[in-house]
């Protein structure tokens, strides 16, 4: 029988990353589609016709022939259909949707950018890569304050804050932040990486397609 999800995204996508963790911490097996960036699969009438926005990530649920676009959407479905990670109240989940909301305006953004001028994908001049630099650290900074003395960005657990974020956290080494300079986000990381289901990106995200085992 095909696994209830399937996901669609690229070995380099941090938004495909969340979903992909999402799935594997909530032990949901699901098929990964990889797309060819590059040579602009995402754009393709076939593609588009299921993700709106022609990008990455794109789930399909099985179960009920939806498809699912923007990771914090996506977390925050799962959250809801697989009953895990959404916070142990409403009030739980709207803290957490801040952080999602959060995440995109201020940390993911420059983070992600800083990270792909620094690999050499996104061709740029050292002043917008120290740019980016500048912004993404002071956004690890408000989640380092926010983490002194907390195991978890909302209550007592884990949410999908806390999947979305790491999310972004996983790449900061290669965007060129020094975790050592933000020791609750470091303790925080590590708390995640322990967690039953963790799976590094490389792991969850090959460079072709794979069928849930
Ligand atoms: N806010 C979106 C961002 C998705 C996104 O930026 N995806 C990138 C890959 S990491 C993409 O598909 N880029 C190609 C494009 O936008 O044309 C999410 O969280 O899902």
């Amino acid at each position: 029988m095909p696994a209830r999800f399937e996901l669609h995204g690229m070995f380099v996508s941090g938004p495909t990353y969340k979903v992909g963790l999402m799935l594997s911490l909530a032990g949901e097996p699901f098929d990964y589609t990889h797309l060819n960036l590059m040579e602009g699969e995402h754009k393709r009438p076939n593609y588009l016709s299921k993700q709106r926005f022609g990008q990455v990530p794109l789930l399909v649920d099985r179960s009920n022939g939806r498809h699912l676009c923007q990771s914090a959407a996506i977390l925050e479905y799962l959250a809801d259909t697989l009953g895990r990670f959404g916070g142990s109240s409403l009030e739980e989940r709207f803290q957490a949707r801040e952080w999602l909301y959060w995440d995109f305006d201020r940390l993911a953004s420059p983070l992600y950018r800083a990270r792909l001028i620094k690999a050499g994908f996104r061709p740029a001049p050292p002043e917008v890569y120290e740019d980016c630099l500048a912004s993404a650290k002071a956004a690890v900074k408000v989640l380092d304050t926010h983490l002194a003395g907390r195991d978890w960005l909302v209550g007592e657990g884990v949410t999908i804050a806390d999947v979305d974020i790491y999310g972004v956290i996983a790449f900061a080494d290669a965007a060129g932040i020094d975790l050592n300079d933000y020791p609750n986000v470091a303790a925080w990381k590590a708390r995640i990486e322990a967690l039953p289901g963790f799976q590094p990106a490389d792991a969850l995200l090959p460079k072709t397609s794979r069928e849930a085992a």
